[in-house]
């Protein structure tokens, strides 16, 4: 009976000031009804201005986190977040293999807005290689989509053949988030391939605010959460989308500068 409420797992960087990363997933897990658990990859000190330090954990110390859950809990559907450098992506592919965590949503995570690194340069390949495989569904936003293809990423047809390629590479399901730079813009379109092949765009209206910080975090949990309480992969990342946006729509008044999204009760 115990293990029976829906868990989710998030493998993620602890953001200090509440707004991304490890916090986010978490928020949004409460959110969405299911419980959450962490394994914390790294950490960062920042605030709405950006990113003013970062460590990552000590791999021992992850692989423990993996194995304490794994020994306890039934995790039902896990994401990965900030993942910091290739030794970590190898601990956590490892440990992904190992136990048995459910579908993966990988948020690849790999510069924030502000122009911060939160993936060595050096760890795409390791992350190509050995991760994307391993993706149940990825969501990548257009710059980490370019970084992963190594496309020019300008036209509709752009984005499908990077969403194909990104397929080929071994993710099941990609979602590939549209641009939201131009005030002047009135939808964001993501584009969704599916595993059997079914692909669409997703719209919804621009909101056009400074205060997005933690964004594809709660995207990509919110897709985790609804995948641990069973729903279909296609439904999961619709829900991720209406949900995202009515954040952003509701943004809380904290910080100075760049604030975060506001979730909204269901
Ligand atoms: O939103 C991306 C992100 C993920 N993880 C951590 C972060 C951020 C952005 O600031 O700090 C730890």
């Amino acid at each position: 009976m115990a293990n029976e409420y829906p868990q989710a797992m998030t493998i993620a960087g602890s953001d200090s000031d509440g707004s991304a990363g490890m916090e986010a997933d978490m928020n949004t897990f409460l959110r969405r009804d299911v419980y959450g658990m962490c394994v914390l990859t790294a950490a960062v000190a920042g605030n709405s201005y950006g990113i003013q330090a970062s460590t990552a954990m000590p791999i021992d110390f992850v692989n423990q986190e993996f194995q304490s859950i794994a020994d306890d809990f039934k995790v039902r559907s896990a994401k990965t977040g900030m993942l910091a450098d290739s030794a970590m992506i190898k601990t956590v592919v490892e440990n992904v293999k190992k136990f048995d965590f459910g579908p993966l949503v990988v948020d690849p995570v790999i510069i924030t807005k502000h122009g911060a690194m939160l993936l060595e340069e050096d760890a795409y390949q390791t992350f190509k290689e050995l991760l994307i495989p391993l993706a149940t569904v990825i969501t990548p936003n257009y710059f980490e989509a370019v970084k992963l293809t190594d496309m020019e990423i300008k036209t509709d047809e752009d984005v499908k053949e990077a969403a194909h390629k990104l397929q080929k590479m071994g993710a099941k399901n990609v979602m590939l988030k549209g641009q939201h730079q131009d005030p002047d813009q009135t939808e964001v379109r993501d584009f969704v391939l599916l595993e059997d092949g079914k692909e669409f765009w997703l719209s919804e209206p621009y909101v056009n605010t400074d205060r997005v910080n933690g964004t594809g975090d709660t995207l990509s949990a919110c897709i985790c959460a609804e995948i641990a309480k069973g729903v279909d992969i296609e439904t999961a990342i619709r829900t991720g989308k209406t949900w995202v946006t009515a954040a952003i729509a509701n943004p809380v008044e904290v910080g100075h500068k760049f604030g975060p999204v506001n979730l909204v009760k269901k």
